[in-house]
């Protein structure tokens, strides 16, 4: 097994995918031509923001075991919000901890400012962002504020970080496949942007901050349109992992019914872990540019609920029920990537298959809804979290 793939044993069983089919694939050979730095005293700095999401824990791993040192910024919560990161987390007074955390936002200039001429990094990932399409249309302001607004901010930051210093660092912008809203698929880097939601306008506002930046002021900037990317450690309110959970939670007696919305929703759907390599790629070019990262293959809500279904073992035409709440006023009916540029220039496919994405799902929410069982059983009281969320 590859020994960038070999991670110490997670504390908890929170995310039981380090044992499975995502970590145990063999790492496709690097398309990249940049050469990181090797020296041992200066190993590359990254910072991203967003690394206490799914793709930011991915990419703290796969960052971490290429020999970086990882920054990352999270957000003050009254409850904790890194048990993504908690298996790769150590005590800050250990020697060469080389994860460190630091408070900023994306609302807040002037400390990310102070933390990038603090850190001085090689790479900047933006993947922070209120990130749920649906929430968005109750949200729209301070999903613009965030997603389009804080790209510009850290965008800004980067800028004058570059002309005071005469560093050239690159930064990756993670774009989203929503841009293309209603496009005709396949949709490549080609396709005209139709945004459909607040989310999926701002995403498309960050892009295009980042292609005038990238051409006004010559910087190295690089914009990733991603097709969805699932895992066991994505969202529990994305309909993937909302699927998989409660058919967990069915499984095990836990639960009754899931609530889902339109199910011929179709979405080309990769797993996460192969979607961060892409962005680490797009950095080791030698000139920016953007790239579209997608499997080629699009299934709708139904066909994802019917593996699943069976995976699991469940009859979900039982327990299924349509509630209009979760329909979306304007709805991204067909997305399907067409990724050719991304596999000629940076080398780069979608090692995992939906199947294997899929069932990793499943396995590890049976897992959890195993570990509850158990609890309930030996008179534990269990209350399942995020109920309020839908
Ligand atoms: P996610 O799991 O929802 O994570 C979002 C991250 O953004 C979290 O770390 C969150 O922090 C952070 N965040 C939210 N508001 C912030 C703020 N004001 N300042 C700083 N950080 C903030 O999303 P993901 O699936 O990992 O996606 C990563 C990025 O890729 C996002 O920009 C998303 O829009 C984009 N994207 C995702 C997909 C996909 O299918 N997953 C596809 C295309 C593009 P908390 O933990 O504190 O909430
Ligand atoms: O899982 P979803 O909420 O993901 P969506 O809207 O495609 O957005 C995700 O992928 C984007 C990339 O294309 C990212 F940019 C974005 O940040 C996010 O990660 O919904 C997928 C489909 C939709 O068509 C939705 O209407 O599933 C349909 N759906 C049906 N029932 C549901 C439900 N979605 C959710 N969240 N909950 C449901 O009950």
């Amino acid at each position: 097994m590859p020994a960038q793939f070999l991670l110490p044993a997670p504390r908890r069983q929170l995310y039981n995918d380090e044992a499975g089919v995502v970590l145990n694939k063999p790492q496709h050979a690097s398309g990249g031509k940049r050469l990181i730095p090797t020296s041992k005293t200066a190993p590359p700095k990254a910072f991203i923001s967003g690394i206490t999401g799914q793709d930011g824990s991915y990419l703290a791993e796969f960052l971490l075991a290429k020999g970086y040192e990882v920054h990352g910024i999270i957000r003050r919560a009254s409850t904790f919000n890194t048990d993504r990161l908690d298996h790769i987390y150590s005590d800050p007074h250990e020697p060469e901890t080389a994860l460190q955390l630091h408070y900023g936002d994306l609302a807040n200039a002037s400390s990310l400012g102070r933390l990038i001429n603090q850190i001085q990094p090689d790479e900047i990932y933006n993947l922070g962002a209120q990130s749920h399409v649906r929430v968005s249309f109750d949200q729209a302001e301070y999903t613009a504020d965030i997603v389009a607004t804080g790209a510009l901010r850290l965008l800004e930051v980067f800028r004058d970080h570059v002309r005071e210093t005469g560093r050239q660092p690159r930064f990756y912008q993670a774009g989203s496949s929503e841009m293309f809203g209603a496009s005709r698929p396949p949709q490549n880097e080609t396709t005209p942007f139709y945004p459909r939601s607040p989310y999926a306008v701002s995403k498309a506002a960050a892009h295009w901050y980042a292609v005038n930046q990238r051409e006004a002021h010559n910087l190295f900037i690089c914009n990733g349109i991603l097709f969805n990317h699932e895992s066991p450690r994505r969202g529990e309110t994305f309909v993937t992992r909302k699927i998989t959970r409660a058919l967990g939670r069915i499984k095990f007696g836990l639960q009754d019914k899931l609530y889902l919305g339109n199910l011929d929703a179709r979405r080309d759907w990769g797993h996460a872990a192969d979607y961060v390599r892409a962005m680490w790629l797009m950095l080791q070019q030698d000139s920016p540019d953007d790239y579209v990262i997608a499997t080629g293959e699009s299934h709708s809500v139904r066909e994802f609920l019917d593996l699943a279904a069976s995976v699991a073992g469940v009859n979900w035409r039982s327990c299924v029920d349509i509630d209009p709440r979760y329909f979306r006023p304007t709805e991204v009916d067909f997305l399907q990537g067409d990724s050719s540029k991304a596999r000629q220039i940076l080398g780069w496919r979608a090692e995992i298959s939906f199947e294997e994405m899929v069932r990793a799902m499943v396995e590890s929410d049976l897992e959890l809804a195993r570990q509850e069982r158990t609890l309930l059983e030996a008179g534990h009281q269990v209350n399942p979290r995020g109920r309020v969320h839908g």
